[in-house]
């Protein structure tokens, strides 16, 4: 049993910037000079509790490299892969980067790109990819969303075109719509996009359940949109009733998951409960189906998350999940946060779930 792991120092070198957040500052409107949301330290964190608990010495490190011009073009135009080289802003004005950027935004494609290849080629059984900048947002001719490159999609194209792999699901539990995914693949009947993110928050307007796919596509995006405050009962009810039934209908070769942590309950872009121990139980799910459904074959991308105290605690326990740690890490931050009211299934959370189990008899088998 052996797990990849992805990491690279030049990740936290993606320089977004001095901002108020998420908008730049700009003392006239009263916007304090501050830190980016998505700045590095909650990703290097991550990796700094995975060395000091120890967990590192349980995985196989796996080295990125920088996605080529040839694998960011499958997905990507050429004048958005030329905009992002000629160091001007990604295209959305919400995704800074600095000097050098597109390097940095490649070795993270590249990142997920060598997860993947290590999964398929049986070198790992599995992977984790703890990369920066997150992709999950980013459009063919466009960045958006502090994404740049659409590091999964790209890196589900180059399985598919190199490895022959064919059918790919890809599991979106990062808080935030995974719209750039879906749209990459929105046509393709032999790409399974399903998110589950808090309704309506980013994208504005997108991430419905009425977005299906297009044309031989159609069924092959569902969507799984949450009422904010769900905690770690919607969640499981969610993972069980629409998620893994999906994944057992569409019988992918390979799964990918875009693992954001910004519906932990502390994250200040979005108002749901997860705890560390609620993130554990959904990737423990999606491991459990991968292992019915393709051999294992499953690969973890980090995308949001924006707590650098909580988002280690979270992403280490899908890493052990991951690793099949059976002696986990404590979450000090249980009592705080595993036992405030609503984290059990509410009755508006179950209509939610049960309007998206509707989409599962579309779905291409
Ligand atoms: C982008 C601008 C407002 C919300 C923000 C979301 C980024 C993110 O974490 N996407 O997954
Ligand atoms: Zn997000």
């Amino acid at each position: 049993m052996a797990t990849g792991y992805v990491y690279h120092e030049l990740y936290g070198w993606h320089d977004t910037g001095t901002h108020a957040g998420l908008l730049p500052a700009d003392p006239r409107r009263g916007l304090q000079p501050h830190r980016h949301f998505e700045n590095a330290e909650a990703k290097r964190r991550v990796h700094e509790l995975v060395v000091v608990s120890g967990l590192i010495d349980r995985l196989t490190r796996l080295r990125p490299r920088p996605a080529s011009d040839e694998e960011i073009l499958r997905v990507h135009t050429a004048a958005h892969l030329a905009r992002l080289a000629s160091g001007s802003d990604a295209g959305d004005g919400g995704s800074p980067f600095g000097p050098g950027g597109l390097d940095i935004a490649r070795l993270a494609a590249g990142g997920v790109i060598a997860a993947a290849e290590s999964v398929v080629d049986g070198e790992v059984d599995n992977a984790y990819a703890l990369v920066r900048p997150p992709g999950h947002h980013a459009l063919p001719d466009t960045g958006m969303g502090f994404c740049l490159l659409a590091n999964i999609a790209i890196a589900v194209a180059a399985v598919r075109a190199t490895r022959g792999v064919r059918r790919v699901a890809v599991v979106d539990i990062d808080v935030h719509h995974g719209n750039g995914t879906q749209a990459v693949f929105a046509a393709d009947p032999d790409v399974l996009t399903v998110s589950v993110h808090q309704e309506r928050v980013f994208p504005p307007d997108s991430g419905h359940r009425t977005e299906r796919g297009e044309g031989a596509g159609f069924g092959s995006a569902v969507n799984v949109p949450l009422p904010p405050g769900t905690g770690n009962g919607g969640y499981a009810a969610a993972m069980a009733r629409v998620v893994v039934p999906a994944l057992e209908r569409f019988a992918p070769d390979l799964v990918i998951v875009a693992a954001g942590y910004d519906a932990g309950a502390t994250d200040p872009l979005a108002r749901m409960m997860v705890t560390a121990s609620g993130f554990r139980a959904i990737a423990s799910s999606l491991i459990e189906a991968a292992g019915r459904l393709c051999a294992g074959r499953i690969v973890f991308a980090h995308e949001g998350g924006y707590d650098p105290v909580y988002v280690p605690f979270c992403a280490h326990a899908v890493i052990e999940a991951l690793a099949g740690v059976t002696d986990p890490l404590p979450d000090p931050f249980s009592p705080n946060f595993d036992f405030l009211a609503g984290q059990d299934l509410q009755p508006h959370q179950e209509e939610a779930i049960a309007a998206a189990e509707a989409l599962l008899a579309d779905i291409p088998g």
